[in-house]
């Protein structure tokens, strides 16, 4: 059986494509795990493109990816800037974990810049756009 990653997505990310679409670009989330797909399967494994509205979700989905992830890429959106549920769950999972943000945050409002998830993450990105995704799963294949 090949390698899971999984690509998780926080709340808003289902609108990807349509909403502000100048800073988060045209590219659906469909598009995203696309060229995601071609990319693990270039390099042998499969990924699983998850996205909720939900903070307690994403939290479950986490758990799950214990049991069956070799990696995690989120993009935790909004809860990246104040969920310790999030941060606590992912401290729980052993293999790489990699932070994607679409929009370069650091340079957008200050409530932005401060990332819980960073307490965990391995690696971040940060404003390549959806390019971050595909950097992220090429990164991902180095690792497991
Ligand atoms: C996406 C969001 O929805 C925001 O809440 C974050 C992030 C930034 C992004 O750049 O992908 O602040």
């Amino acid at each position: 059986m090949s390698k899971l990653v999984y690509i998780m997505n926080g709340p808003n990310l289902n609108l990807l494509g349509k909403r502000q679409p100048e800073i988060y670009g045209h590219d659906t989330l469909e598009d995203v795990e696309k060229n995601c797909a071609e990319i693990a399967k270039e390099n042998g494994f499969d990924v699983k493109m998850l996205q909720s509205n939900y903070e307690g979700q994403i939290v479950d989905w986490i758990h799950q990816a214990r049991e069956e992830a070799a990696a995690i890429i989120i993009n935790p959106a909004a809860f990246t800037h104040y969920s310790i549920a999030i941060l606590d769950a992912l401290n729980t999972f052993e293999g790489p974990v990699i932070e994607v943000h679409i929009s370069q945050v650091h340079k957008r409002e200050s409530f932005r810049h401060h990332s819980y998830v960073s307490h965990r993450s391995d690696a971040v990105m940060a404003g390549f756009g959806v390019h971050g995704y595909t950097l992220a799963t090429r990164h991902v294949a180095t690792l497991i």
